[in-house]
């Protein structure tokens, strides 16, 4: 058994017990109420989930476990996703113990690529990464377990051993993806000895003399790792699980939603906005043509990539993060400029609109210029590192759920015709 295993079995008894007292003693208070607006507007607002790995206060992003985003950006993911799963950052023991785990569990199965193989050769990213991880479901190690008659107390152990898996070898099928879907030419076999981001950047094969792309890779997967559970991929694979659906098909589930261009896929609309502007004003523009661009973009229907938050009401931290990367590494490079340029002058002309509630940068206003700057040019892979990285945030929800022994998701909806007789009545 892994050492992440056993600290999971330590603590959750007692935090099982905690919430059945909470629920016991105060299940029937209220902590939302729901509005017409919120029924029809994405349910807003509706405090109506519970999710222990990580927290987004609108005045402060991303908090993981009570840690604060900011305090966390020099660790490595497989300290992140130990911290995810137990609350703790782990020792320089467990560390080591949960690297040797995603190492030992790295091989992706043969039949995966074949699969691979098959499918169109203009297949998006996303849909091939996707297909690949469901198409490992037949390893799932929860589905034997569940079919054999397993305890409802122990389904989080064979979750927990799917989540294992699927991290190990989510990255070398990532890997695989960019390689043979961008002709790439063949699949590099992974090094063992490196950590988990290094070891993805090596596969992925972008040059590298510096050391700065697997610095980036490591930010990178430690950005993206968890939102909390109320965005749309994280919510969908807590949804889709409670079914007791194992991890592959929680996870892939999940992903399918953050392909879309309102959530992950914003981050290749982001740079493909980016480039626009350096292409027509031959580098960076000046802040009126800035200004004017921006003013067109919404006039013409469009939302400017990368601003914005259904959340968040301040520049988000892990943009500030990718930000000051850039600045370390690349201030002179004219993409990075345009979107440091982007983000003196775009808030303002967002906050002139009334209706959007927040004008300031979200995380994928930036990551893609740091990817164009190390040579990764293929926009459409950009939503693949997205969600190797959100992988590590959606299993450790679903550890967790199962352990505290959530239920299947099912809430109530009305007709139009209810809510027009509601509104009636009311
Ligand atoms: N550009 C233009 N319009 C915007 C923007 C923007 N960046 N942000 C919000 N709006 C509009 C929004 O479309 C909505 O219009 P309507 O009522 O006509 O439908 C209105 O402002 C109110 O939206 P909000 O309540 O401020 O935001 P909401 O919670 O509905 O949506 C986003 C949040 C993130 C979907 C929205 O801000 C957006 O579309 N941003 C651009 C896309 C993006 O960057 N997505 C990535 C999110 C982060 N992620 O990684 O997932
Ligand atoms: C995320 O990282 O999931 C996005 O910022 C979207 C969200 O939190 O709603």
């Amino acid at each position: 058994m892994s050492r992440l295993h056993d600290k999971l079995a330590a603590i959750i008894p007692s935090m099982r017990q905690e919430i059945q007292g909470i629920i016991k003693e105060h299940g029937d208070k209220v902590m939302s109420q729901v509005t017409v607006r919120q029924a029809y507007g994405g349910m807003r607002g509706v405090k109506a989930l519970v999710c222990d790995t990580s927290e987004v206060p609108p005045d402060k992003g991303l908090v993981i476990r009570g840690m604060p985003l900011k305090e966390l950006t020099d660790k490595l993911p497989e300290e992140i996703f130990w911290l995810l799963c137990t609350g703790e950052l782990p020792t320089k023991e467990d560390l080591a113990d949960l690297q040797k785990e995603l190492q030992k569990r790295g091989d992706v199965p043969d039949y995966v690529w074949k699969v691979l193989e098959a499918m169109p050769k203009d297949s998006h990213p996303m849909a091939m990464l996707d297909t690949g991880i469901l198409a490992m479901e037949r390893e799932s190690v929860f589905r034997k377990r569940y079919d054999e008659g397993i305890k409802k107390t122990e389904y989080w152990e064979p979750t927990l051993e799917d989540s294992l898996n699927l991290l190990a070898r989510i990255s070398p099928l990532a890997a695989g993806v960019y390689r043979m879907r961008f002709n790439k030419g063949p699949r590099i076999a992974s090094k063992k000895d490196l950590d988990w981001a290094a070891n993805y950047a090596h596969m992925l094969g972008v040059p590298d003399p510096t050391g700065e792309f697997a610095n980036l890779m490591r930010l990178y997967m430690v950005l993206h790792s968890d939102h909390e559970g109320g965005n749309v991929s994280a919510h969908t694979c807590h949804c889709v699980g409670s079914a007791l659906s194992d991890t592959y098909y929680a996870v892939s589930a999940g992903l399918n939603g953050l392909a879309g261009p309102l959530h992950g896929l914003a981050n290749q609309e982001c740079l493909n906005w980016t480039l626009m502007v350096n292409k027509k004003f031959n580098g960076v523009p000046s802040n009126d043509q800035l200004r004017q661009f921006a003013q067109d973009t919404l006039d013409s229907g469009k939302v400017v990539p990368g601003y914005g938050h259904a959340v968040l009401r301040i520049t988000d931290p892990r943009f500030d993060a990718f930000h000051a990367f850039g600045a370390r590494v690349c201030p002179d490079d004219p993409v990075y400029a345009t979107v440091a340029k982007v983000y003196e002058v775009v808030p303002d002309v967002l906050k002139q609109i009334q209706k959007i509630k927040d004008p300031w940068p979200n995380v994928d206003a930036a990551s893609g210029c740091l990817l164009y700057h190390f040579g990764m040019t293929e926009f459409s892979y950009y939503t693949v590192l997205f969600s190797v990285s959100r992988a590590m945030g959606m299993c450790s929800q679903l550890v967790v759920s199962r352990a505290w022994g959530e239920a299947i998701e099912r809430p109530k909806s009305h007709t139009t015709h209810w809510v027009k007789a509601f509104v009636k009545s009311a």
